[in-house]
């Protein structure tokens, strides 16, 4: 039995569609908004009851018809954890399986691409999203991407499978609609034969452009395709304030960092990250600043360090105080700070309450248990 492979010719991007013969419960991979009426009339011809649709990432150059899915068809929504996609019904961890009838379906963390990015198994197919891609592999140069966990992801996780795995990939630019884990190991342009560090630099030479429609469809992608309500609009504006750029809530930072606009720095110490948890890929630079000491020549240099010219800071402490002390500092060094309302943990006994909305960990943002 093989998957539906559907194609949305405007940003080559392939869905997928799985289902069990008897029960015809069904799941998709990856559905695209300028498709719904297709896949919608696919599930309708082939008499399936699709129980859930499936995100290999926050997409960044197309948006996600999940969320419509769902109100048409009653499925459940499931995306990687690391995603950031806050209103999916399911957060995916690795290993993680899915059943459609007696089908199932495991998650494998794949990441590089984005860090939250997954592939899925299912029988000897491979869904390997923007992680593997016939003869490639997705860009590693923006939303959280990095070419060191692509590496690893590509030889050690996908090329660990059985060689005749056959490999669905997120996208083909060329008209290729599959390949095998053989192939692929064998003879991938980017990584087969290549050491880390090759890789690495083949990665870092690629200059791709950014795709086009990246800032309209990521913040749309990341509530599951469906356009936000006044509440999230609000969410999604810069709150003024004195001293420092503003005031931005957990869900905008996010989408700025995603998108390569701002460079995301933690201001806790270690053993907050390590006791509480963490953004992975956030740099990491403790504020400490105690009574009569007004400067602070680490800090200063660190973030110096971490924020290139021309980008936006945003700094995220436990509960948004100490990131205003430091978003103020961060303006006196010159650079466009903002703080993250509520931090983190935000008070967690307040969440929801009182107009409380929570810090970061509670927008289904990535962030993970040290
Ligand atoms: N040109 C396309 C974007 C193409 C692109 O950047 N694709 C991403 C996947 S979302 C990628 O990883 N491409 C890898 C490659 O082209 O080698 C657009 O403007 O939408
Ligand atoms: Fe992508």
């Amino acid at each position: 039995m093989k998957p539906i492979q559907l194609f949305d010719p405007a940003s080559c991007s392939y869905t997928y569609v799985l289902f069990d013969e008897t029960s015809r419960e069904a799941l998709i991979i990856d559905p695209v908004d300028e498709q719904l009426e297709r896949d919608l009339a696919v599930l309708r011809e082939y008499g399936l009851r699709l129980v859930w649709t499936l995100e290999t990432h926050a997409h960044a150059d197309h948006i996600t018809s999940a969320g419509q899915l769902a109100e048409h068809t009653g499925a459940k929504t499931a995306v990687p954890a690391g995603c950031g996609i806050a209103t999916a019904a399911v957060q995916l961890a690795d290993g993680d399986v899915l059943n459609f009838g007696q089908e199932q379906l495991r998650a494998l963390h794949t990441p590089g691409h984005t860090a939250g990015s997954m592939s899925y198994l299912w029988r000897d197919h491979v869904f390997t999203g923007d992680t593997l891609l016939i003869d490639g592999c997705g860009r590693c140069d923006f939303q959280s991407g990095s070419a060191e966990a692509m590496y690893h992801s590509l030889t050690q996780v996908l090329f660990a499978l059985p060689g005749q795995t056959t490999v669905w990939p997120g996208h083909d630019y060329h008209g290729r609609s599959h390949s095998t884990i053989a192939v692929e190991r064998a003879g991938n342009a980017r990584v087969a034969g290549k050491t880390l560090a090759q890789f690495v630099s083949t990665m870092e030479q690629l200059g791709l452009p950014k795709p086009k429609r990246m800032n309209e469809v990521l913040p749309v992608n990341l509530s599951s395709g469906i356009r936000h309500d006044a509440d999230a609009v609000l969410s999604m504006q810069v709150q003024l304030a004195s001293g420092y750029a503003g005031d931005v809530s957990p869900q905008l930072a996010c989408q700025w960092w995603q998108s390569g606009e701002a460079v995301l720095v933690d201001v806790r110490t270690d053993a907050e990250r390590e006791w509480v948890g963490f953004v992975p890929g956030a740099v990491a630079l403790a504020w400490k600043q105690w009574p009569g000491m007004d400067f602070n020549p680490g800090f200063d240099q660190g973030l110096k360090d971490a924020v290139p010219a021309g980008k936006k800071l945003v700094l995220l402490c436990r509960s948004g105080v100490r990131s205003i002390a430091a978003a103020k500092r961060a303006t006196e060094l010159g650079l466009q700070a903002y703080n993250i309302l509520e931090g983190f943990e935000g008070d967690p006994d307040a969440h929801g309450q009182r107009g409380r909305k929570g810090g970061w960990r509670f927008h289904g943002l990535p962030w993970r248990q040290a």
